[in-house]
C-alpha cells in the first residue's frame, strides 16, 4: 500500500524549502483546504439543497450570481480572515477589495485574489466547476490597511497560485514556484492526498479548447489557428480534438494532464477578452509555466508580465502546451489584425 501523504504533511515537509518560513503560508493553505472541503460538500449535494440557481443578484461582471457563487465566496473569505495571516482579499464576487483588519490580520503579510466558483453557469447542469486562487505578499507597510496597489501587482510577483476542481473527484492543484503538485480529496478521511506529484504540461498536445461559437469575431490569426487544428496532417497528429467544457479550471486541468491549449481571444462581446487577469489568467499562467507550459495574451505578451491597472480587468488568454501556444503566437504575428 502506497504511503498516503496529505496536503498538510506535504506543506510541512516542503516548508524547509523556504528559509525563514514562519508557517504563515502553511496556515493560509490550511484555510484554503478547509473552505474547499466545505464548498465540495455543498456542491456535491447542490441538487438536493435549494442553493443552486441564481441568487437573484448580479456580480460586478454583470453576470447573474449563482447561489453557490455567493456561498463559496463567503466560505473562502471567512476561512482566510480567521487565520490572521491574510490582510486583504479581492474576489470576482466583490466589487472592491476587502480589508481584513481584525486582530493579527492588519499585520499579516499575504493578500489573496480569488475566483470562488469559476464556471458557475455549469452548476445547474452538473458539470465540474472550480475555485482559483492567487497569493502575493503585500507591498504596503504591515500594520496599515491594504491598498489597491497591493492587489495590482503583475503575475510575476505571485508567491503561490492554484485551483480546486470540483469534478468526478475534487482536487487541489497548486504551485509555490517549485513545480506543480496535485492532491485528491478523500471525503471518507476528510483529507487531500498527494496524487499527482510534479505535474508536467506536455510540450505538445492534440486538444484545443475554445468557444468556436465566437469564430466570426475572432482575430484573423486565431481563425487561421483553428483551421490549422482542423487540417489533416498525420505528421503533426492533426486534426486535433476540440474539447470545451465552458469551465476554465476543468479545461485547464485536462490539458495540464494530457497536453493541449485553452484559448479565450478577444471577440465582439469581449473586446479585451473575457477572462479576468488577476484571479483567472495570472494564477493559471503561474501553474502553466511552473509545469513547463506557456501563457500569453497575444504574440510575445507574457500574461505574468502585464502590469494591472484595474481589479477586474480582462485579458485575452492563450495557455497550455508550450509548442501549441507558440504556434498561436506565430499565427498572431503573421496575421496581426
Ligand atoms: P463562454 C466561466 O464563466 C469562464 O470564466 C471560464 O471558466 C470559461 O472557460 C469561460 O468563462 C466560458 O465562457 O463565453 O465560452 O461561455
Amino acid at each position: 500500500m502506497r504511503l498516503i501523504q496529505t496536503l498538510g504533511e506535504f506543506i510541512i515537509n516542503r516548508q524547509a524549502e523556504y528559509p525563514g518560513a514562519t508557517g504563515e503560508l502553511s496556515a493560509l493553505f490550511s484555510a484554503l483546504r478547509l473552505a474547499a472541503k466545505v464548498v465540495h460538500r455543498e456542491i456535491n449535494k447542490a441538487g438536493l439543497v435549494d442553493i443552486t440557481g441564481a441568487a437573484g443578484e448580479d456580480n460586478v461582471q454583470g453576470e447573474e450570481q449563482q447561489k453557490l457563487d455567493v456561498y463559496a465566496n463567503e466560505k473562502f473569505k471567512t476561512a482566510l480572515a480567521a487565520r490572521g495571516v491574510v490582510c486583504g482579499l479581492a474576489s470576482e464576487e466583490e466589487e472592491n477589495f476587502v480589508r481584513f483588519e481584525e486582530g493579527l490580520n492588519l499585520k499579516a503579510k499575504y493578500i489573496v485574489l480569488i475566483d470562488p466558483l469559476d464556471g458557475s453557469s455549469n452548476i445547474d447542469v452538473n458539470v465540474s466547476v472550480g475555485t482559483i486562487f492567487s497569493i502575493y505578499k503585500r507591498i504596503s507597510p504591515a500594520g496599515t490597511p491594504v491598498t489597491e496597489e497591493d492587489f495590482l501587482q503583475p503575475g510575476n510577483k505571485q508567491v503561490a497560485a492554484g485551483y480546486i476542481v470540483y469534478g468526478s473527484s475534487t482536487m487541489m492543484v497548486y504551485t509555490t514556484g517549485n513545480g506543480v503538485n496535485g492532491f485528491t480529496y478523500d471525503p471518507t478521511l476528510g483529507v487531500f492526498c498527494l496524487s499527482h506529484e510534479s505535474m508536467q504540461l506536455p510540450e505538445d498536445g492534440i486538444i484545443y479548447s475554445i468557444n468556436e461559437g465566437n469564430y466570426v469575431h475572432f482575430p484573423t490569426g486565431v481563425k487561421k489557428y483553428i483551421k490549422y487544428c482542423q487540417v489533416e496532417d498525420d505528421a503533426t497528429r492533426r486534426p486535433y480534438t476540440s474539447r470545451y467544457i465552458g469551465s476554465l479550471v476543468s479545461d485547464f486541468h485536462r490539458n495540464l494532464i494530457k497536453g493541449g491549449i485553452y484559448l479565450y481571444p478577444t471577440s465582439s462581446r469581449y473586446p479585451n477578452g473575457k477572462l479576468r487577469l488577476l484571479y483567472e489568467c495570472n494564477p493559471m499562467a503561474f501553474l502553466a509555466e511552473q509545469a513547463g507550459g506557456k501563457a500569453v495574451a497575444g504574440d510575445n505578451k507574457r500574461i505574468m508580465d502585464i502590469n494591472p491597472t484595474e481589479l477586474h480587468q480582462r485579458a485575452p488568454f492563450f495557455v497550455g502546451s508550450k509548442n501549441m501556444v507558440e504556434k498561436v503566437e506565430a499565427f498572431l504575428r503573421e496575421f496581426p489584425k
